[in-house]
């Protein structure tokens, strides 16, 4: 069995677990209530006081909090320390209008790096391994939370930022990195760039990747495994809770284990925002329980999961949570029908000519829903004969068809002509969002 960072906390029993968890809400609770005025109208509106919260179980009389919020305080007005005990700020660009940001104290920074090092080490990282980080640095959280994740961990952090593909492979090479942490799509890309440089394989040293930011399905991470010769990791996290590290992968990949001790799950129904039954599908919400600088109570994060709580067989106890299948404002409802681009993206990478970058157009024309699919077909099956082709997009149209019960319409397109990302891949436009809102 591989190794565990912090055994106490990664492996507590569910009941060792719940105690923890209800001695930190009720502080948590507490600390927003006397620190954060928003959240103290809030709870008042709700009738609920610290005194209401004396277990777990007490969560659910808590309002929730939303990006929404996040955006009427927006910059401060959520913090729950001084800013003269906030020594960083990170942010997202959120959807629309004004970023998100999020303040830290210098406990949460560190952790925030504790965290980040119970993932590495349950990738098989340690002390001897270069990380190559090649997320974005800056205010987006990847770079320097996947930093700060392997200083913690005693590792040799490369911080590479994104971007500069020819340089990233060079330095993968002639440095020995063994792991890599950046986008999956990036990963596609740094494949492709690998490929190109024509360095044989055997003179790279990577074997892990940590991999996160952006939904992924099974099939993407097969492709990315083959295509670079590693062992691919999911993580997961968000600006408003942490960053990366709030959750991740063992060597048994059977789901995302979730540092609880420090963000407690729940899921609940999207629209009605009623906890689902065990197991279920819905929404995850969070509820930060140790953080100091902006600690958030009942988190909807949008992103769509559900919870697993067998004990895993790596000898965690944290619960886990299945792939994030999309968020709930990725889901688009076209004709009627609710469509998620993992699944168009499941479909395609199950395809044996086709590359993993396709880019969805939406929209409305003579008041009825269209979607147009362009997908990228590889260099050995891109032909000139029009019959041959035709057939491809045929038998792709139909296996699209069949999942999403939907008839798209797919082009295909010639190989590495779609726009390649190097942070989050934009792979939707939405046209009616623009013409009918
Ligand atoms: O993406 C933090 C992060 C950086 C996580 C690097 C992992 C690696 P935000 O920019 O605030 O923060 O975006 C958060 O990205 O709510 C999910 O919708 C999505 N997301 C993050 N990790 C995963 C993942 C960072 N492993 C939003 N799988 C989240 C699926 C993910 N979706």
């Amino acid at each position: 069995m591989g190794k565990i960072w912090n055994e106490t906390k990664e492996c507590m029993s569910r009941d060792d677990m719940r105690r923890l968890q209800s001695e930190r809400l009720k502080k948590v609770v507490e600390r927003v209530y006397y620190n954060c005025e928003p959240y103290r109208k809030r709870m008042q509106e709700a009738g609920v006081s610290p005194a209401d919260i004396k277990s777990l179980d007490d969560i659910v009389k808590l309002p929730f909090t939303s990006k929404k919020d996040l955006r009427d305080y927006y910059p401060f007005g959520l913090l729950s320390s001084p800013m003269s005990e906030i020594v960083r700020i990170q942010g997202s660009s959120g959807t629309t209008g004004k970023p998100i940001v999020a303040g830290y104290t210098r406990r949460d920074i560190e952790i925030w790096g504790e965290v980040g090092a119970r993932c590495l080490t349950a990738y098989g990282l340690g002390k001897n391994d270069i990380v190559q980080v090649s997320y974005g640095y800056g205010l987006f959280t990847g770079g320097l939370g996947a930093h700060g994740a392997v200083e913690t961990l005693g590792g040799t952090v490369l911080p590479m930022s994104a971007g500069n593909t020819e340089k990233q492979i060079l330095m993968m090479h002639d440095l020995g990195v063994t792991a890599l942490a950046c986008t999956p799509s990036y990963a596609l890309y740094l494949a492709e760039g690998l490929a190109a440089s024509g360095l044989p394989r055997e003179e790279f040293k990577l074997r892990v990747g940590a991999f996160g930011a952006e939904p992924w399905t099974e099939q993407m991470r097969r492709d990315i495994e083959n295509k670079l010769g590693i062992k691919a990791y999911d993580i997961y996290g968000l600006t408003e809770i942490m960053g990366p590290g709030v959750g991740y992968e063992c060597e048994f990949q059977h789901g995302t284990h979730i540092c609880e001790d420090h963000f407690y799950p729940e899921i609940v129904d999207p629209v009605t925002s009623e906890p689902v039954a065990p197991g279920e599908k819905g929404e995850l919400v969070f509820t930060t329980l140790t953080k100091e600088g902006m600690p958030l109570i009942r988190f909807r994060t949008r992103d769509l999961t559900r919870l697993i709580y067998d004990k895993c067989e790596c000898g965690r106890t944290a619960v886990r949570m299945d792939k994030i299948m999309g968020r709930c404002d990725d889901m688009m409802i076209i004709r009627g029908v609710n469509v998620f681009p993992s699944q168009v993206e499941a479909v395609i990478c199950e395809t044996e000519e086709f590359e993993p970058h396709f880019f969805i157009t939406v929209d409305r024309v003579n008041n009825s829903d269209t979607m147009e699919i362009k997908v990228e077909v590889k260099e050995q099956y891109y032909t000139d004969d029009i019959r041959g082709m035709l057939k491809l997009r045929e038998s792709l149209a139909h296996k699209l068809h069949s999942v999403l019960g939907i008839h798209p319409d797919v082009k295909l397109v010639e190989p590495r002509s779609l726009e390649r990302s190097q942070g989050k891949a934009k792979r939707v436009l939405d046209k009616r969002k623009f013409t009918n809102d």
